[in-house]
């Protein structure tokens, strides 16, 4: 029923959930300050996050912080391949490119990648034609809005119904492309063009969207919405993302995405083994 997943040399399955480690390789990342710039460091971080227990790896060279700017097709295939060419080389486990941007697909899947993350959800001119053609899975995530200004206002009358319509219509416009529903995974997009109250319900109703009949993924590490409710900075919102990982995996969840993926792995098994309970 869901998707295998390809890395070098292993599948994956999502029948039990997974933690997909955050690689970010954007010189101004909001919390890891460009330290994984090199090839060489992004390994030794990527090889960390895999000895915790990550069985898929993001990497990604575009900043979607609320206020970012675009990046170059060039910049970002300059911060990106060698990193995925690399990992793909040396670490057993799934590299998932996160890029809105087809030359960028295809150049990830050519280096190794098994994974297309897409936060726009494929709407990019070109986008679906590639990952139609380039036959990995893809993330299909719900953004309101463009990174710049989509915490500007924030509106939905039900957050739920709304981003579950969307992701369905992507869904059958991905399907209508030649990119069948065993390749897709979906993901609510927490604190992309949403309200705290939003991103709560999400949350809350999180096991209505796994009708959709594609694995989850989410990403609430470090996020807003956990600085919200529990005034911390974002180097404190570690337990805050732990307990909403565990929220999300009891409802459902395939995929967590995460920072910190020691302890977010033993939430993750944790919560398992709670749903997995007779
Ligand atoms: C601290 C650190 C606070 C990072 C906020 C952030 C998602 C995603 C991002 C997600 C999927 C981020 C690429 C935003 N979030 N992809 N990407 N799902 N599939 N912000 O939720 O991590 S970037």
């Amino acid at each position: 029923m869901s998707p295998t997943l390809y890395g070098a040399g292993q599948r994956l399955d999502l029948s039990q959930p997974r933690v997909m480690g955050i690689l970010n390789v954007t010189p101004d990342s909001f919390s890891d300050g460009g330290r994984f710039g090199s090839p060489a460091a992004a390994l030794a971080r990527a090889c960390q996050m895999v000895a915790e227990g990550a069985a898929l790896i993001d990497v990604g060279g575009e900043s979607t912080r609320p206020g970012a700017v675009a990046v170059s097709e060039q910049e970002e295939l300059d911060r990106v391949i060698p990193v995925i060419e690399v990992l793909y080389a040396e670490l057993p486990v799934v590299i998932s490119v996160d890029t809105s941007k087809p030359v960028v697909m295809r150049a990830a899947v050519a280096a190794g990648a098994g994974l297309i993350n897409d936060v726009r959800a494929l709407r990019e001119e070109g986008a679906l034609a590639a990952a139609a053609e380039l036959a990995v899975p893809v993330c299909l995530m719900h953004m309101q809005g463009e990174p710049r200004t989509m915490q500007d206002a924030p509106h939905y009358e039900d957050v739920v119904a709304e981003v579950g319509v969307f992701l369905r219509e992507r869904m059958r416009v991905c399907e209508q492309a030649g990119i069948n529903r065993e390749r897709l995974l979906l993901d609510p997009g927490f604190g992309f063009g949403k309200r705290l109250a939003d991103n709560l319900s999400l949350l809350k109703r999180l096991g209505d969207l796994a009708a959709l009949g594609a694995p989850l993924v989410v990403g609430v590490s470090r996020k807003a919405m956990i600085g919200a409710v529990l005034e911390v900075p974002v180097e404190q919102r570690l337990y805050g993302s732990i307990a909403l990982a565990a929220l999300a995996v009891r409802q459902g969840a395939a995929v967590i995405r995460a920072h910190d993926v020691a302890p977010t792995v033993q939430a993750v098994n944790m919560a398992a083994a709670v749903r997995a309970a007779p």
